[in-house]
């Protein structure tokens, strides 16, 4: 946690709501952010109360009050963003980070965002899922001229509808998200809502996607699917912070995908509702239980839970290879290959030539292998009983019954109650498996039996 940061970010807000109307005339300090580590929520200082969302790995931007207006200051500008520890990846985004802040404001509030663009290139800002006057959506060209470097341009309209919404580019749209130019804009309730649930914990995040080469620390701007780096909110696990909540909270957890492709959200031992999109809530009679909800691109989900199974629950992308470092992507299939007397024939070709995946890629997550600076590990992450095997878009939902109400900190490793876990079967063993079954080439196994549709019958 990098609260002393925060808390300096939330006391500049403060102080400013009182400074003198000279000062209000001019341009709000830009809060910066220089940790990737998972903010406290930030209690409004002032303007309407609201209940904070959590952003993993992210923060929230302060805010000063002008004459009623919520005033917000964005600077869009390369970043350096360390996606996991000892993994820094040159970045475009705002206000220091990639992702930039989460904008949080309240239905009704009248919000001005000031941009400064501080990139080589034009930029602006669309404000995903908004309703609001058509010369303040930020496509470039359409709706306004782009923002040059340099110059600061402002936005403002009224929050007219609470949601989960997002904010990115809309100028050189396709190098700008690939570089990580992207946000969260959450609007809350103004008091009570028929659709929308009081929850004790609402998290928030980005799905988002780079193609770093292991070694290199720029993203190729022009990949479309194929990226090796799969993230939330510009990081992968096991740097990602995990989701805690006290059991028997009722948890919300927003997801808004700018990757290239569609991400099923999964979360293991508790079912969940989507309670709303970026279209706004879902009506309650709309809402089914799901245990995984596709988030296509451009999409927002909202999910809700109840936190009522205690333990250390996977929470993924269950597209397994968004769950893989950037070393697995290139990897050929070695299932089945035997490779005695190889290894040493090839070597003396290709001196760092090494066997993987003869038996699966399970051993990659233990190896300790080598790796080419500025990367990590394809599998990685060890939990109390020995390597996940994961990475990217993967973390756990921690639920613990003595997590105090509004504390976020990693509660550690969860305890398996004794006669709760699976265990090693100590009878009589399974008898022998059948020898596996070889095939000469050409002579697939099953041949003989496999028959040609009959014809006779199947004719129309
Ligand atoms: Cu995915």
């Amino acid at each position: 946690m990098n609260r002393r940061n925060f808390f300096s970010g939330a006391a500049t807000a403060v102080a400013a709501a009182s400074v003198s109307r000279v000062a209000l005339a001019a341009l709000p300090e830009p809060a910066m952010q220089s940790s990737a580590d998972t903010a406290p929520p930030l209690h409004p200082p002032t303007g309407r109360p609201y209940n904070p969302v959590v952003t993993l790995n992210g923060w929230t931007a302060p805010w000063r009050m002008n004459a009623g207006v919520k005033e917000f200051h964005l600077v869009a500008e390369p970043v350096v963003r360390e996606v996991a520890p000892g993994f820094m990846v040159n970045l475009w985004g705002y206000n220091g980070q990639s992702p930039g802040p989460t904008i949080e404001v309240v239905e009704g509030d009248r919000v001005r965002i000031f941009v400064t663009n501080r990139l080589p290139e034009h930029t602006t800002i669309h404000w995903h899922g908004q309703r609001l006057p058509n010369g303040m959506d930020g496509v470039g060209g359409l709706n306004q001229p782009a923002i040059p470097p340099g110059k600061t341009f402002v936005y403002e309209f009224v929050a007219r509808r609470p949601g989960t919404f997002m904010y990115h580019p809309h100028a050189d749209e396709m190098v700008q998200m690939a570089m990580g130019m992207m946000g969260l804009w959450i609007t809350h309730p103004k008091g009570s809502h028929p659709q929308i649930a009081t929850v004790q914990r609402d998290y928030a995040f980005l799905l988002n996607a780079f193609d770093v080469e292991p070694g290199s620390m720029t993203p190729k701007v022009n990949t479309m699917l194929d990226h090796n780096i799969w993230c939330w909110n510009s990081r992968v696990f096991p740097a990602i912070s995990p989701l805690v909540a006290r059991q028997g909270e009722r948890v919300r957890i927003r997801v808004g995908n700018l990757t290239m492709t569609n991400h099923p959200i999964h979360i293991h031992g508790h079912e969940f509702e989507v309670t709303g999109t970026d279209g706004g809530p879902v009506p309650k009679s709309a809402h089914w239980p799901e245990v995984t909800t596709d988030v296509a691109v451009g999409q927002m989900r909202q999910i809700e839970l109840i936190a009522d199974e205690p333990g250390d629950w996977a929470l993924h992308c269950h597209k397994s290879h968004h769950t893989m470092g950037a070393m697995g992507h290139d990897v050929p299939t070695m299932i089945g290959v035997q490779h005695a007397g190889l290894v040493g024939k090839i070597q003396k070709i290709v001196p760092d030539y090494m066997v993987m995946g003869e038996r699966g890629m399970a051993d990659m997550g233990a190896m300790e292998m080598p790796l080419p600076d500025n990367t990590f590990p394809m599998m990685t992450g060890t939990g109390p009983y020995g390597p996940l095997e994961m990475g990217g878009m993967f973390t756990t939902f921690k639920v613990r019954a003595s997590q105090a109400a509004g504390d976020y900190r990693d509660p550690g490793d969860y305890t398996q109650p004794a006669g709760t876990q699976a265990y090693e079967w100590q009878g009589a063993p399974a008898s022998t498996p059948r020898p596996a079954r070889t095939t000469t080439p050409g002579t697939a196994p099953g041949a003989a039996s496999a028959r040609k549709p009959a014809t006779s019958g199947h004719q129309h």
